[in-house]
């Protein structure tokens, strides 16, 4: 367990990979934190109280006693330069590099496009707030459309780490890519029913997560507000 005052508050959606992210990364990093959920489909991260923690209203946002960080890649790079008792970013440079690359990809190239607020309407007390696929493209279009950025992604993936990855992402040291792409892989399964036959290496990958309990502990189905049956 890493050298820790004061217990971390993290404000999470059960469903939410970029919270799963930052989960991830307590987990691994043995950093205790408190849960506080937040049901985006209720619209909680709309409100005022939220949105004082974070102007854009997204999850995740961590509170470390004064600090408030908001965005999974600041969150990240706050955690491990303030716990590096276990560093999840290898010395190497070039392996240092590709983990913030595939963590890149998966949260600058991929995760925005299949993000609910792009892909569907919302419905806050009687208003109905839209500026969606759903709304705009139509209801059948949003699950192809996310597939299809999530595809492009991980087809782009594949092709980065053919000569890089091992047993994780960039060798066999768990690091900060397979936090990040972790979520994404699950996400790509579950709700967007992506066939990953296409997809060897992240098939691969996704195996050996699935038997680490850092990595199982912070899945979605996992989290005391993801729905019950
Ligand atoms: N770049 C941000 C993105 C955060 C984000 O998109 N969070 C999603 C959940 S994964 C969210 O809060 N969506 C709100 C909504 O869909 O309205 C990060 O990495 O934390």
């Amino acid at each position: 367990m890493a050298q820790q005052q004061n217990k971390l508050k993290l404000y999470s959606h059960w469903i939410s990979s970029c919270s799963c992210r930052i989960r991830i990364v307590l987990n691994l990093k043995g950093l205790e934190y408190q849960y506080i959920p937040v049901n985006l489909r209720k619209g909680e991260h709309l409100s005022p109280d939220f949105q004082k923690l974070n102007p854009i209203g997204y999850v995740p946002v961590l509170v470390d006693c004064d600090d408030v960080i908001s965005d999974s890649f600041a969150i990240f790079m706050y955690l491990e330069e303030k716990y590096p008792q276990i560093p999840l970013l290898p010395s190497d440079l070039h392996k240092k590099a590709l983990n913030i690359q595939v963590a890149n990809i998966v949260c600058s190239s991929i995760q925005p496009l299949q993000n609910r607020a792009v892909l569907v309407c919302l419905r806050v007390n009687l208003s109905l707030l839209c500026n969606c696929i759903e709304e705009k493209v139509g209801p059948d279009e949003k699950i192809p459309w996310a597939k299809f950025h999530i595809e492009k992604g991980f087809g782009a993936l594949e092709k980065l780490l053919k000569d890089h990855a091992g047993r994780y992402v960039t060798g066999d040291e768990v690091s900060m890519a397979d936090a990040f792409l972790a979520p994404q892989i699950d996400a790509g399964i579950k709700r967007f029913n992506v066939d990953m036959a296409r997809f060897p290496i992240l098939t691969r990958l996704n195996e050996a997560y699935s038997v680490l309990p850092e990595f199982q502990k912070a899945m979605p189905e996992n989290q005391p507000d993801a729905p019950t049956a």
